[in-house]
């Protein structure tokens, strides 16, 4: 790390502006030899292909710096509001493409490297993966990020520099194995470590009460033990690099690293085990998505990075404003789910106990700040916490947090709730052992509550906050989620964006609206072919990887039909791959039908403590081997499972896919994402009606999309009745033959019993109604098929797909926001 750059907004002296560097590429060549010569040691030579990249991305620095430092000047002198997004996770995958598309610069880099006979395309792989998040939480968060910057909304986002991010992932006879993640080995030249913007964060000790006379009590907090928050900070720059924001991760270290008392004692390690048990705060990334990781250090990074966050947004205010009263006029802060929720109590704490305001005003401050985003109904995955480990590690927040509950229980009493309501409103919960829930603390303390599709929405007001909706019936809102179109269109798709912009013009690329532009093409057959021509080579990139990594060669020309997302019952890969046996059995048994050529193509990643999901793996892996080796299939079918999905993965498969599948028990995916990237690269979807699909299928027509199964409505129903499978196994020949095949370890030779709870579950249960919509799914997929035979009908539909999801655009999201949630950004109204 280094400290060239203040890219904080607190500089009172403006150095006068540096000269802006040229952009051709002769410059650039002479720049990025400087960087290789002074910044790296080293001469052409000598120079390694990790030592072009980092010469190369300090060359692009550059450039970004002087947009950044402008940046946050502008924001400073026009005094704007500014918008803190706090969250767990920041899944940002490689910066380097993305820095240099959005700066303009991908022709002048490619030349001035090609003068060192140095190709981009090839170094750029080098870049490791920033895999701070599990899925699609943290990749929401790191494209809004990007959209805040290209639509010029000033921001911060706050989160945690864990030293290992998401866990590699291999496959080793057929099962997932974890192995450390370990991005920072090689240095990580984006990020700029700022010392002088460190805070102590308290844990544990007592509540002192203080009682001075002509003065109001007070409360003091005297932590039992203190961590240092040290701020990196790395740039994000919007499309053109009109906007770059800045991302600031916090690393905790111990506040004197060495405890001279222990050491100069002789105790060295005792010394150095308080330097460790500070430091491990910010170690490591917890791989449960959609489930609550109950540990004391999931705690205490939540507490840290909200803490550390706050104090920094205190800090900064004051010495713009030099007073907090007006606080919510100048920074609004978005709370990415429950996550950083003790932010509520803690904001409290801070004004109350630190800044001397009285309670009510605090309150009314810390409601107009706060907004809160939900992602997830799922009961397993809502956050609670045990009292006594509350109280112990956070003594003040949890008496805080009995105020507010108190304060709202009040109110819910005076506005008529009854019983029932008011236990469900409860911040506390009295049935488990007497838990703090975290979704009530960000509900109350927040001015506003969001989902993240339509659907989702809707049932958070049904579900998890019906009785808080009843008492404050106008906070929540719908804000659906969208993906930028710069890296899931522009940057993975360069053919499919060539091909736009000869088509339609270049308007696209700052404005995605005008994709429907395409929509009058999808009947032109000249069009079409060329369309699925680009998706032609995008599949063969696609081919040879998976030949390269797996050694499975798959046909371009057959229809590649993928499922990659975290690996969850209710994300369904097991109905997909139970429709694969199917497939294989009815493949064998009918040679004569004209069956279509198929890729199944599965990637993702199961929490380590998951054993279903685990066991789901597994049988995809057994599967494939059986299926990929049996010369009776004619390469119809052939199954794969691409080991360590992640967001590099994801820019190569998303452009390669004709088939995406979001097949979700409806009512359980809160939003989805992928479905969005799939289709803007002019895929297919074959869904069901659940979370954003509900408003792809509204935008694209329904001839459009392929949607099947179940309603959220129906499933709920079935569950009410303890719906089973068993009746619905025993009349569908194909799912019971599918299903005998799996138990007799057809797939399975040396471990009969391995899949016999997995199938038992679809006879006793079927909780994830996978019995129930599998004679739907399997038909819908048949449809597919036949439609795949009809290459214009199939292109026509591709187009659309391309042509009609421009609204599901990250930039319509953060518009949305800003407009309804924020009140900042362009257009906003000065405060
Ligand atoms: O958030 C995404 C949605 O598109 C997905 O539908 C939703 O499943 C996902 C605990 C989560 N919800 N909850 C999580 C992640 C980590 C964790 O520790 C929960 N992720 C989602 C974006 O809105």
């Amino acid at each position: 790390s280094s400290h060239s750059a203040d890219a904080d907004d607190d500089t009172t002296l403006m150095a006068p502006t540096p000269q802006r560097r040229q952009n051709d590429s002769a410059t650039f060549a002479s720049e990025i030899l400087e960087k290789l010569t002074y910044a790296i040691g080293k001469n052409p030579a000598a120079a390694r292909r990790h030592d072009w990249l980092e010469a190369t991305t300090l060359a692009v620095r550059d450039r970004i710096i002087d947009h950044w430092l402008e940046s946050n000047q502008k924001t400073t002198e026009s005094g704007e509001k500014r918008v803190c997004y706090l969250s767990m996770e920041f899944l940002i995958g490689r910066l380097l493409r993305d820095a240099i598309s959005n700066l303009g610069l991908t022709q002048s880099v490619t030349e001035a490297l090609a003068v060192y006979d140095v190709e981009l395309d090839m170094i750029e792989l080098l870049e490791p993966d920033a895999a701070l998040g599990n899925g699609g939480l943290g990749r929401l968060a790191a494209c809004f990020m990007e959209s805040m910057a290209s639509t010029g909304v000033p921001a911060f986002g706050y989160g945690i520099r864990y030293v290992h991010g998401f866990f590699r992932q291999e496959v080793v006879d057929g099962e997932q194995v974890e192995l450390p993640e370990n991005w920072l080995m090689h240095g990580n030249p984006w990020e700029f470590e700022r010392r002088e913007n460190s805070y102590e964060i308290g844990f544990g000790g007592k509540v002192a009460a203080i009682d001075e006379p002509g003065k109001p009590p007070r409360q003091i907090w005297r932590p039992g033990e203190r961590v240092l928050a040290v701020a990196y900070d790395t740039p994000i720059v919007g499309w053109r690099g009109n906007h770059v924001n800045t991302l600031r991760l916090w690393s905790a270290q111990s506040l004197d690293p060495i405890l001279l008392d222990a050491f100069n004692s002789g105790d060295h390690i005792g010394a150095l085990r308080e330097a460790n048990k500070a430091e491990a705060i910010t170690r490591v990334l917890y791989p449960a998505d959609s489930h609550q990781a109950g540990q004391e250090l999931r705690l205490r990074q939540e507490y840290f990075f909200s803490s550390a966050s706050l104090q920094d947004i205190i800090r900064r205010h004051l010495k713009a404003y030099g007073t907090l009263h007006n606080l919510s006029d100048k920074v609004a802060i978005q709370l990415n789910d429950t996550h950083p929720a003790v932010s509520v109590a803690e904001l409290m704490r801070l004004l109350i106990d630190v800044h001397g305001f009285a309670w009510d005003e605090a309150w009314t401050i810390t409601q107009a700040t706060f907004s809160y985003t939900n992602h997830t109904l799922l009961p397993e995955a809502l956050e609670t916490w045990p009292i006594h480990l509350f109280e112990r590690l956070l003594p003040r927040q949890m008496q805080i947090i009995y105020a507010i509950n108190a304060q709202t229980i009040r109110e819910a009493t005076q506005k008529g709730l009854d019983g029932g309501k008011i236990t469900a409103i409860s911040l506390i919960d009295e049935n488990n052992g007497r838990r703090v829930r975290m979704g009530q603390l960000a509900f109350v303390g927040s001015h506003a509550i969001n989902g993240v599709s339509a659907l989702h929405t809707e049932l958070m007001k049904e579900t998890v906050f019906h009785s808080l909706h009843e008492l404050y019936p106008s906070r929540i809102q719908n804000k659906t989620n969208g993906v930028t179109p710069r890296r899931w269109l522009m940057q993975a798709n360069p053919g499919l964006t060539a091909l736009v912009t000869d088509a339609i013009g270049p308007a696209f690329l700052d404005n995605v609206e005008k994709l429907a532009d395409l929509d009058a093409l999808a009947t032109d057959a000249a069009f079409r072919e060329k369309f699925m021509a680009v998706k032609l080579e995008n599949k063969q990139r696609l081919a040879k990887v998976i030949e390269e990594r797996l050694a499975i060669s798959v046909d371009p020309g057959a229809m590649f039909d993928i499922q990659v997302k975290r690996i969850h019952e209710y994300k369904r890969q097991f109905l997909n791959i139970i429709e694969a046996i199917a497939l294989y059995d009815q493949i064998r048994s009918h040679p004569e039908r004209n069956w279509q050529p198929r890729v199944k193509i599965f990637g993702g990643k199961a929490a380590p403590s998951y054993a279903q999901a685990k066991e789901i793996i597994h049988l995809i892996n057994d599967v494939a081997r059986v299926v990929n080796a049996d010369p009776s299939v004619q390469n119809l079918l052939k199954v794969v499972f691409i080991p360590n999905y992640n967001v590099s993965l994801a820019e190569i498969i998303m452009p390669a896919a004709d088939l995406s599948e979001q097949i979700s028990t409806a009512g359980l995916e809160a939003s989805g994402t992928g479905n969005m990237k799939f289709a803007l690269n002019g895929a297919l979807t074959i869904g069901t009606l659940d979370g954003a699909n509900v408003e792809m299928l509204e935008h694209l027509g329904e001839e459009n999309i392929y949607i099947f199964g179940l309603t959220a409505a129906e499933v709920a129903a079935r569950r009410r009745e303890a719906h089973s499978g068993r009746s619905i196994i025993e009349n569908s020949r194909l799912l019971r033959e599918a299903l005998d095949s799996i138990v007799k370890g057809v797939f399975s030779p040396d471990g009969q019993e391995r899949y016999a709870s997995l199938v038992s579950n679809l006879y006793n249960n079927d909780w994830w109604m996978i019995a129930a919509d599998f004679e739907a799914y399997w038909q819908t997929q048949r449809k597919l098929d036949d439609l795949w035979q009809d290459t214009p009908s199939w292109g026509e539909k591709a187009v659309r797909n391309t042509a009609r999801m421009s609204w599901f655009s990250s930039d319509r999201s953060i518009r949305e926001y800003a407009k309804d949630i924020w009140r900042a950004g362009p257009g906003a109204p000065a405060s």
